[in-house]
């Protein structure tokens, strides 16, 4: 095992230092994908993997790949990534500290003047999380063909801009082709985002997979009318439709418990006036399990709970699946890596199943890849209370570097 470590100092301090990128006046991160707080945070980004002695690309999506030179440069590079996007109301952690712990260990190298066998490359993948463009992971799903580039370009947000407009707006619409070149494996550090390795007291999380996800887009049409004057029977209001589907929703998941989720996390009322009886409601919603054939079912009866609700009250929906991602199963080899490296580090770890999704879901279809977590208090995440510790940080991030050095010999002894 290599005896080099992370500064864990340096990385706490970088993280703090992007987290005043989007800062929210509760201690939380707004950096929407492609707002002015990513394009900070991308050109801070840019300028100190440079200073850190890499060369700097940006694809068409606007990824942002930081390469360091190895010894044989034929070979396909051991990339490290995450994502620097934030949801409206996110965390200091999530996304950041996957490329952050990147950049980290670039520093790490240069300060030890080490080179690896394959170039090393940390990327900063676009819109990981779909928030104000939809579907999430979509610059690494355009890097591993599961979107095409023109399809995310004409994306648009609920102001009606558009994503390939928005990315030359802030100057990171880069001219190398998205998915230009092979990976020779791909790791991934961040925070767990659950409860589980907290309650374990568990230091490590050996990321085995990521669970199934399915989302959806619900329109329900009904008509305005006067909230006073209206009677009951001639109402046809959209919004106790979307109460009861919203309800019915929860129950698919509590028919699946203790593994299934559901959410509806975005509601829009037209006309929105608080005296006038809703004409259409706009809604979304996200099913998960970690089998892909138990996610089959619970759409089957979120599906049955929209026609029963709609045939209530005879009100038209529409329901749009406008985005699913099957469970993946992350690289043997990848994984062995990261489980010696704790082990060998002496931290105490287990294998887990992601619940969030993660660019490394679209990376796997095309290269090796493993995740790697740290525990985050209470498991809040996507939460301006998001928070973890800096002895957590540091462990993650010398798990990555043993993981990553170990398997860049790895593949150096199997050429
Ligand atoms: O929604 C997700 O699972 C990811 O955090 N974007
Ligand atoms: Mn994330
Ligand atoms: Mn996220």
């Amino acid at each position: 095992m290599t005896e080099l470590r992370v500064n864990g100092e340096r990385l706490w301090a970088t993280i703090m230092e992007t987290a005043k990128m989007g800062a929210t006046a509760r201690g939380g991160i707004c950096r929407l994908t492609l707002t002015d707080a990513d394009r900070q945070v991308r050109d801070w980004f840019v300028r100190e993997c440079q200073a850190a002695g890499s060369n700097v690309t940006v694809d068409e999506m606007g990824s942002i790949f930081a390469r360091r030179p190895g010894r044989d440069n034929s070979r396909p590079p051991i990339t490290i990534g995450s994502h620097l996007d934030t949801q409206p109301t996110g965390g200091k952690f999530d996304g950041v500290y996957g490329v952050l712990s990147g950049l980290e260990i670039l520093r790490t190298l240069d300060d030890a003047d080490y080179t690896t066998n394959a170039p090393l490359e940390v990327v900063s993948w676009t819109n990981e999380e779909g928030s104000r463009f939809t579907p999430p992971m979509l610059a690494s799903g355009v890097f591993a063909g599961a979107f095409e580039r023109d399809f995310a370009y004409a994306l648009e947000d609920c102001d009606g801009r558009k994503f390939g407009e928005e990315l030359r707006h802030i100057g990171y619409r880069g001219r190398v082709k998205c998915g230009d070149h092979k990976l020779g494996a791909y790791f991934e550090l961040h925070i767990e985002q659950g409860p589980v390795l907290e309650a374990e007291n568990q230091a490590i999380g050996v990321v085995t997979g990521v669970q199934s996800q399915s989302w959806y887009e619900i329109t329900v049409t009904g008509r305005e009318s006067h909230a006073g004057s209206t009677p009951m029977p001639l109402r046809q209001d959209a919004m106790v439709v979307c109460a009861r589907i919203v309800e019915a929703t929860h129950e698919v998941a509590l028919n699946h418990a203790p593994l299934a989720v559901s959410t509806v996390g975005l509601v829009e009322v037209r006309p929105n006036s608080r005296n006038v009886i809703p004409g259409s409601v706009f809604f979304t919603v996200d099913l998960r399990h970690p089998e892909d054939a138990v996610l089959r079912r619970m759409e089957e009866e979120f599906r049955a709970a929209v026609d029963w609700a709609a045939g209530d009250m005879g009100l038209k929906v529409t329901v749009v699946n406008n985005w699913s991602s099957p469970s993946v199963k992350f690289d043997e080899a990848c994984l062995g890596a990261v489980r010696t490296a704790a082990g060998d580090l002496g931290y105490r770890h287990r294998d887990i199943v992601s619940g969030a999704g993660h660019d490394a879901v679209c990376i796997s279809w095309v290269a090796p890849a493993a995740m790697i977590f740290i525990p985050c208090e209470h498991g809040i995440s996507h939460s301006e209370e998001e928070k973890t510790e800096p002895e957590h940080i540091t462990a993650g991030a010398n798990v990555l570097l043993v993981a990553v050095m170990a398997h860049d010999n790895t593949l150096r002894d199997r050429a």
